[in-house]
């Protein structure tokens, strides 16, 4: 695998090196400190506060890059996306089971986490809780004594992957679901159970899915002292919901992160997981430029059409060409993929599945491993307050890939910026052009012209503008 794939920003001495010659010299800050350009001479609204940053644990989060989600449960037995909570929980029997199939598979992707569904809708616990008698506890698959949260989270270990788990808040089968108080303690319980005897736990995944009709049980979650809950148990834990805290949904389910994508998010437009509006989702797919809180974008898709497995869909698997717009369209845009790939009634990945992730490993690797060698970039700032760089190759490539790149441990500052080539001639032609840069930005180059000159420009910014990394990728023989 190529550094792309998760190695994450360079090291500040990585960064010195490849800027290589550069006109201006690295401090401990950005380089050039200017009045933003939307509202020149003006403060921002956010410009007086904190500039939002990373915590230690999204910045772990983001470098992850692509975590495999995991839906397991009563479903993938009745081949049914939502239980009513009716299910018997005999139904559960995955005589083959093997979690370690799961986190090999999950590797040789390139994953560098799992999410398992520990519950889902239906209140189906995959672990022996004490807090109900609807859980693996009360069915045949190791004579009751199994315990799925256990399996995964020790095999995917074992392969040297984060563990998350998804406990959802919406339980249709939760007697006390609906007595606000009581489900609260029970929905604490559950959490704290998975908490404190599972090991480290990277994420905690809050979705906001709830079908509640005009009849059912309306349950008001305390928010706040689930998320406080989490916080203290695994403090290096990010939680993921609509709300965040940590990190925000990113607004649809089909692999597609906004662009542009900001993650800055106005924390006063989203204030719970699960409520919805056009400015909402508005806000989850673009996070907010003159955001206050740093709360990056996930983008989870499915590798088939449902999120649980259903043989029906053995033959509807993604293409390896559909994974690579979404890698893209996720990854390439500042998000984080979360691809499902569920778990079938033997226990085991589908073989399409595992097809399905060699070839989109192998894409990827065709993609990014012709690696234009490292360029020495010089940067100006121009008469027009822009900041201009250009490297010149050691010898003319058609250039695939770009990958830009800032360093978000400083923030998130570029708003508009252009990439061209010179081919030679001493003209420079438009090779890719757009907004945010973020964690990654990846623009595909479909030029054949060999360039011998590449040029970046940012254009428009929020504060304070650095640098970027730049990364050149060729397919070419
Ligand atoms: C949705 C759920 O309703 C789906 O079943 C699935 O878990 C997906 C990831 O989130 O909101």
């Amino acid at each position: 695998m190529t550094r792309d794939h998760g190695d994450g920003p360079v090291s500040r001495r990585d960064f010195a090196a490849l800027l290589g010659g550069a006109a201006v010299a690295l401090g401990a800050r950005p380089l050039i400190a200017c009045a933003p350009r939307a509202v020149p001479g003006t403060a921002t609204q956010r410009s007086l506060l904190a500039h939002p940053r990373p915590t230690p644990a999204q910045f772990t989060w983001q470098r992850d890059e692509f975590a495999l989600f995991l839906h397991f449960g009563v479903n993938t037995f009745t081949d049914r996306e939502w239980g009513d909570g009716t299910e018997d929980p005999k139904l559960f029997d995955p005589r083959r089971l093997d979690a370690r199939q799961w986190a090999r598979v999950a590797r040789a992707a390139g994953a560098r986490a799992v999410i398992l569904t520990a519950k889902h809708h239906d209140g189906f616990c995959l672990w022996p809780t004490r807090t109900t008698a609807h859980s693996v506890a009360s069915c045949p698959w190791r004579g009751g004594g199994g315990d799925v949260v256990r399996e995964c989270a020790d095999a995917a270990r074992a392969e040297g992957l984060r563990v998350g788990l998804y406990c959802s808040p919406w339980d249709r089968n939760a007697a006390v679901y609906g007595d606000a108080p009581r489900y609260n303690d029970m929905y604490i319980a559950q959490l704290t159970e998975l908490l404190t005897q599972y090991g480290d736990i990277a994420e905690v995944w809050f979705d906001g899915a709830n079908g509640e009709g005009s009849n059912g049980r309306k349950q008001v979650y305390d928010w706040p002292r689930i998320w406080g809950t989490v916080r203290r148990l695994q403090p290096n834990a990010v939680m993921f919901s609509d709300a965040g805290p940590d990190v925000r949904w990113i607004g649809n389910e089909n692999g597609s992160a906004g662009d542009p994508n900001w993650s800055t998010v106005n924390p006063a437009i989203v204030t719970a997981p699960g409520v919805d509006g056009p400015e909402i989702i508005r806000s989850l797919q673009h996070g907010d430029r003159d955001g206050t809180v740093w709360r990056p974008g996930e983008t989870d898709v499915s590798i088939r059409p449902g999120w649980f497995h259903h043989a029906a869909e053995d033959e509807k698997v993604k293409s390896a060409e559909a994974l690579t717009r979404i890698w893209f369209s996720s990854v390439g845009r500042n998000s984080k993929l979360l691809l499902n790939v569920p778990p079938n009634r033997d226990g085991l990945l589908a073989d399409a599945d595992v097809r399905r992730l060699r070839e989109f490993r192998e894409a990827r690797d065709a993609l990014f491993a012709r690696e234009v060698p490292s360029l020495a970039w010089t940067w100006r700032v121009t008469n027009g307050g822009r900041l201009e760089g250009s490297a010149s190759l050691a010898r003319p490539t058609a250039i695939s890939v770009v990958r830009l790149a800032e360093r978000i441990e400083e923030g998130q500052q570029v708003a508009r910026y252009r990439v061209e080539g010179d081919a030679g001639d001493g003209t420079w032609r438009a090779l890719a052009a757009g907004q945010t840069i973020g964690y990654c930005k990846l623009d595909r180059i479909d030029q054949t012209v060999r360039i011998a000159r590449l040029r970046v420009t940012i254009d428009e910014f929020v504060e304070t503008v650095a640098p970027v990394m730049v990364r050149a990728f060729s397919t070419a023989t």
